[in-house]
């Protein structure tokens, strides 16, 4: 009789290793969440993360052009003085490896990398009613607990390649843009096919015109995009900085979007024309998000006002782009200036007055298929020998529905969220126990500067933690109806603005078949964590904490 080789038994969940806190990524947040959980409060805590390096978004997003489009100064942890005092930033937006060098730097200068296992993915975790831990699988097969389940994976990570018929016939290479490889890519005497034009897109299609034989941009939804003005930042500049830092990071905490921006109250239609044109003028000159938060205060809520500004844009484009009918074919007209994320860029309307470049509508004429040689729109067939997708993200959802997340009884988050996603503050989900969610979907999030939401996020749950390990307890959970009051407060605050308005991925409308909610909490980071705090300091409010 032939028997079956049995499968070897899985060790009993008590044998498994057991850590107080398995974070989930390190990035930005994962560094901190690490350094906060184990050095401040004495936690042993296990870090996952999927890449082979730390850096989260600035490990994997290398496409030629990736840069901060904060400024460096403040795009920037504050937990730790020393850390402000010994860092330079080479200049106003670092690209994409200073910024990964710094995420290394501050990974090795807390000595994190003895608790972070990288190059491992965490495919599962579930909740276990009987012992109050999560397990955690991981691709490679390990099993731990945890009491608590933090996830740090990011709002902008799960990379979303269109399905396009005929891709995986392409003769040429393709790649997406949060998946460049690390050798980079030599674009000299290649015809490139660039598809997408959001922030990404914007960044990259200067430096791959600059090395290409010809590029192609293939554009769905015209973007509005104001200059960078990157710079190098001068000893005195630094100086200057260093010893303000405190007075810079108070600010950023008081402002709505994290920026140490002056807040301007004024609206864009309590001016004459020509002091609002001065205005505008003046704010393009000097580049950067400046534009959008310290012009007026009504641009995202008063469509006249949003007016102003859009029309100023459109008018530089007209003003930079030589060729009428391209500069018809750039501007922007399907929403409101800063509904969708406004990008910001170095020479980017000027790239299509170069030679090598062309810009093709696929709205008006979509993408049929990619062929072995190019792409072919409802048109004409454009040659390519690379395509670069910089299509985005699964924005906000994305990144986490790809772990098979399980709270008790076995029910799932992909079940829970099949109609959006419901959090309570973004920091946690009803019926999923201990699990903590950094910049999760309901919090300000991508609308503000991250650094300044990641810190605010790391240190309320650090605190919450504690708190629940002080009070001898072990359990803590959002209450489903605080989770509905705050569900029904994020879309109250997102209908007054003008954010609704565009097909944007705040909303999840660049993912065919997501449902549309709106994501992050318009409410504005300086109030929203005047609510967080509130909240732990009435004893955790919306909660229930048990042993
Ligand atoms: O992605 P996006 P991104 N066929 O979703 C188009 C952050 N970021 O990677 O607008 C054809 O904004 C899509 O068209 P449409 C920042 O928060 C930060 O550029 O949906 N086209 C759009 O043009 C940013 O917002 C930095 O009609 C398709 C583009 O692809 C976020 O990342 C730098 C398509 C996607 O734009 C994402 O930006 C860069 C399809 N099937 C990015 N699907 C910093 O510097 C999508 N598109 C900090």
């Amino acid at each position: 009789m032939s028997s079956q080789p049995s499968a070897k038994p899985e060790p009993a969940q008590a044998a498994l290793p057991r850590f107080d806190a398995v974070v989930i990524g390190a990035g930005f947040s994962g560094l901190y969440a690490l350094y906060r959980l184990r050095d401040v409060l004495g936690l042993d805590v296990r870090v996952y993360e999927a890449g082979d390096g730390v850096g989260g978004t600035w490990y994997w997003n290398r496409y030629p052009g990736a840069r901060c489009d904060s400024e460096s100064y403040y795009y920037s942890y504050s937990f730790s003085e020393e850390l402000e005092q010994e860092w330079e930033w080479t200049s106003k937006y670092p690209e994409q490896p200073e910024i990964l060098r710094y995420l290394e730097h501050v990974a090795e200068r807390f000595d994190l990398r003895r608790d972070i296992r990288l190059g491992t993915r965490v495919s599962s975790a579930s909740f276990d009613e009987a012992s109050g831990d999560w397990e955690v699988r991981t691709d490679g097969g390990a099993r731990v607990r945890a009491r608590f389940l933090v996830s740090a994976v990011g709002c902008l990570s799960a990379a979303n390649v269109p399905e396009i018929d005929g891709l995986d016939r392409f003769g040429g290479d393709w790649y997406h843009t949060g998946r460049w490889p690390h050798d980079g890519v030599d674009f000299a005497g290649k015809r490139v096919g660039l598809v997408g034009t959001g922030s990404t897109g914007i960044q990259a299609a200067p430096v791959i015109a600059a090395q290409a034989d010809r590029l192609t941009v293939f554009q769905r939804t015209p973007n509005f995009t104001v200059p960078a003005r990157d710079a190098p930042l001068a000893p005195e500049a630094w100086a200057e900085i260093k010893s303000n830092y405190r007075e810079i990071r108070h600010r950023t905490r008081a402002t709505r979007s994290g920026f140490p921006y002056i807040p301007v109250e004024r609206s864009a239609l309590d001016v004459s024309d020509r002091e609002r044109q001065a205005i505008y003028e003046q704010l393009w000159e000097d580049g950067g998000f400046k534009f959008l938060w310290g012009s007026f205060s009504d641009l995202l809520n008063n469509q006249q006002a949003n007016n102003t500004a859009a029309e100023f844009i459109r008018g530089k484009i007209r003003e930079i782009v030589r060729d009428p009918e391209v500069a018809e074919r750039l501007l922007p007209t399907t929403h409101p200036y800063g509904t969708k994320r406004p990008p910001i860029d170095t020479d980017y309307y000027e790239t299509f007055n170069r030679e090598n470049v062309e810009l093709v509508d696929i709205r008006r004429s979509p993408i049929v298929e990619v062929t072995p040689g190019g792409i072919r729109t409802g048109d004409a067939e454009y040659p390519l020998d690379v395509i670069v997708f910089a299509t985005g993200f699964d924005a906000m959802t994305g990144s986490l529905l790809r772990i098979d997340i399980r709270g008790p009884r076995g029910r799932s988050l992909a079940e829970k969220w099949a109609e959006g996603p419901k959090t309570y503050l973004g920091l946690q989900v009803a019926g999923f126990p201990n699990l903590f969610t950094i910049t999760g979907p309901g919090s300000p999030s991508v609308l503000t500067n991250m650094p300044v939401s990641i810190e605010q996020h790391v240190e309320w749950i650090s605190d919450c933690i504690e708190h629940v390990r002080r009070a001898g307890l072990t359990r803590i959970e959002a209450l489903p109806e605080a989770e509905e009051r705050w569900v029904r407060h994020v879309n109250r605050a997102a209908s007054q603005t003008l954010l609704m308005q565009a097909e944007s991925w705040y909303l999840g409308a660049n993912i065919p078949g997501k449902t549309r909610v709106f994501m992050p909490y318009v409410g504005g980071l300086s109030d929203y964590r005047k609510i967080c705090d509130k909240v732990s300091s009435d004893g955790y409010e919306g909660f229930e904490l048990s042993a």
